[in-house]
């Protein structure tokens, strides 16, 4: 049996006390999930996972869990990719009836940015749980548990297991540091214990975690708390595989690992060598190798699709242990900094990310926190603001939105408070609020946003659609408008979806369960006057013409 049938069986404690009884190392895949998030920009489409996916569930079957929804491939379904996500979560489950179903879940930021009403939480909860998630990963952008406490009571309500999520950063093994020190995170977990954790995560979102703070920090929360313990952690520096190592031999219960060719730097450290690595040890991995390599072949090919998403980063980085940046962070805010000019002075931002942490008093930075920093590196280089002059030229200089948000408290209350100098020049006459921000929020009128879809977009809506659209108002209305244009483009292949057909090339597409068309691209007119060109093709042996606007010809 897999985790799936212990815990329908029987129920999150049933299920927590069978991981603790036994002595295994047990593993969570996250291939579907963090791995392509942190390689890949998130673009992998459901079609790579859905061709794989039976596989998945029959050479993967002693695994705890897959991890394959949640975080940032929530939005970039719809905004990028033009899927439905609820689709993904539910075709996967379908197809892999036997193993857990783990999401990562923002606490009061759910799979956004911004902190969301206490019902649009309890919802989407609702919602993903019926759809297949079984564990919630919660964790809160500051480690602050108040943003936490209602997701962790909604998950326990749905009768799911709640992993509540200690970030960590710092460095417990330098004593300059002390502000995350291992007694800080001892009492979080404490605190996460009684408010109704069924696991403890340790989530080492930028790879910070050094081996032998990994084996300090299980060994310590294992005497703190009754809970197993799951640890997280990035492979940026390249030590990740001693990193599990030392926790393996601390009693960690659950670590997250990716397929071989989809890990490694950002992304988790590999389970196919880890399997080599612990060979000979007293909890070796009890993983199928053969099955593990056949996988990671298929990613193999699969990842070459998605060349134009990679991130560049091709050797292991060991100034992550000094900029401290998230795993998915990096490549994104260097595009931010190329965006605004600042390419060439990427170095620089690099230093000012870590010297903005210190200014803001040594916060987590986790999404949607990690991003305040970047946004405030950038700022800071631009503007040529230091630690100095920021206290004297900040009076007259309007922050960004991100900055000033979170120094209102809108994203939740950091470890010992703000530094209150820098948040007067920062709010100047604006309030800071220190109360949960989902107190204040105006709860979410389901109804009234079921009406505002059917009307706008003419559909009937969807549960599902509702909570999206409650999340994300344009990118759910760019998706739907999509959409209408050209139908389901989900279930094209990946090649034709990014990059569009060659002359002369034939595709296969299965456009409803045993329903196939195959088209053929036979000629591209010229351009006309009005920037139309005409695209003759075969489909299904039949000659076609279709008339098409082409964006790329000037009118
Ligand atoms: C996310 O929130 O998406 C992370 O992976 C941390």
């Amino acid at each position: 049996n897999g985790t799936k049938q212990i815990l329908d069986e029987c129920g999150p404690e049933g299920l927590v006390e069978w991981i603790k009884q036994q002595n295994e190392v047990l593993l969570t895949d996250t291939t579907f999930r963090d791995a392509h998030q942190s390689l890949l920009a998130t673009r992998v489409r459901s079609q790579d996972m859905f061709q794989i996916a039976d596989y998945n569930a029959r050479m993967l079957h002693n695994f705890f869990s897959f991890e394959m929804w949640g975080g940032a491939t929530f939005d970039v379904s719809y905004r990028f990719l033009k899927e439905d996500p609820w689709a993904r979560l539910e075709t996967l489950r379908k197809q892999i009836p036997n193993v857990l179903f783990q999401m990562l879940f923002r606490g009061a930021n759910a799979v956004g940015y911004q902190n969301y009403p206490d019902n649009l939480i309890r919802e989407f909860i609702k919602e993903s749980a019926g759809s297949g998630i079984d564990v919630f990963r919660i964790f809160d952008s500051l480690n602050w548990i108040k943003g936490m406490e209602v997701a962790i009571d909604e998950v326990r309500q749905s009768g799911k297991i709640a992993e509540a999520t200690i970030c960590y950063t710092g460095d417990i093994l330098d004593d300059s540091r002390s502000k995350y020190s291992v007694q800080y995170y001892k009492d979080m977990a404490k605190a996460l214990e009684e408010t109704g954790a069924h696991i403890l995560a340790i989530k080492d979102m930028a790879g910070l975690l050094k081996p032998e703070a990994a084996y300090r920090l299980v060994s310590e929360l294992k005497e703190a708390t009754n809970l197993p313990i799951h640890l997280h952690t990035h492979d940026t520096s390249g030590n990740g595989i001693y990193t599990y190592a030392r926790a393996i031999e601390a009693g960690v219960d659950i670590i997250d690992t990716a397929l071989g060719s989809m890990s490694g730097l950002t992304s988790q450290p590999s389970a196919n060598s880890l399997y080599y690595a612990m060979k000979g040890n007293k909890r070796e991995l009890r993983a199928d190798i053969e099955s593990l390599e056949q996988l990671s072949y298929y990613w193999d090919d699969v990842r070459k699709y998605y060349n134009d998403f990679e991130s560049g980063m091709n050797s292991p980085h060991s100034e992550i242990y000094v900029h401290e940046m998230p795993g998915g962070q990096y490549s994104n805010l260097q595009q931010q900094a190329k965006a605004v000019g600042l390419g060439d002075r990427w170095d620089e931002v690099k230093k000012m990310y870590s010297r903005v942490n210190l200014l803001f008093g040594d916060i987590v930075k986790v999404t949607p926190s990690s991003k305040v920093v970047g946004d405030m590196a950038l700022f800071m280089v631009q503007n040529d603001l230091n630690e100095e002059n920021i206290y004297t030229r900040g009076i007259t200089i309007d922050f960004p939105d991100s900055v000033v948000e979170f120094f209102q408290g809108y994203l939740g209350q950091p470890h010992g408070g703000f530094p209150e100098e820098l948040q007067k020049v920062i709010l100047k006459d604006r309030e800071a609020i220190t109360v949960r921000p989902g107190e204040l929020l105006e709860p979410v009128d389901f109804k009234e946003l079921e009406q505002t879809i059917e009307q706008k977009f003419g559909r009937s809506a969807t549960k599902q659609d509702v909570l999206a659209y409650a999340l994300y108002p344009k990118v759910f209305e760019q998706y739907v408008s999509a959409v209408n244009q050209f139908g389901d483009i989900s279930v094209l292949d990946t090649p034709t979806f990014f990059y569009g057909l060659k002359l002369g090339e034939e595709i296969e597409v299965e456009i409803e369960k045993g329903k196939t068309l195959i088209i053929k691209l036979i000629e591209i007119g010229e351009p006309q006057h009005d920037g139309t060109r005409i695209i003759y093709f075969e489909l299904n042996g039949q000659s076609r013409e279709l008339v098409i606007q082409d964006l790329t010809v000037e009118v």
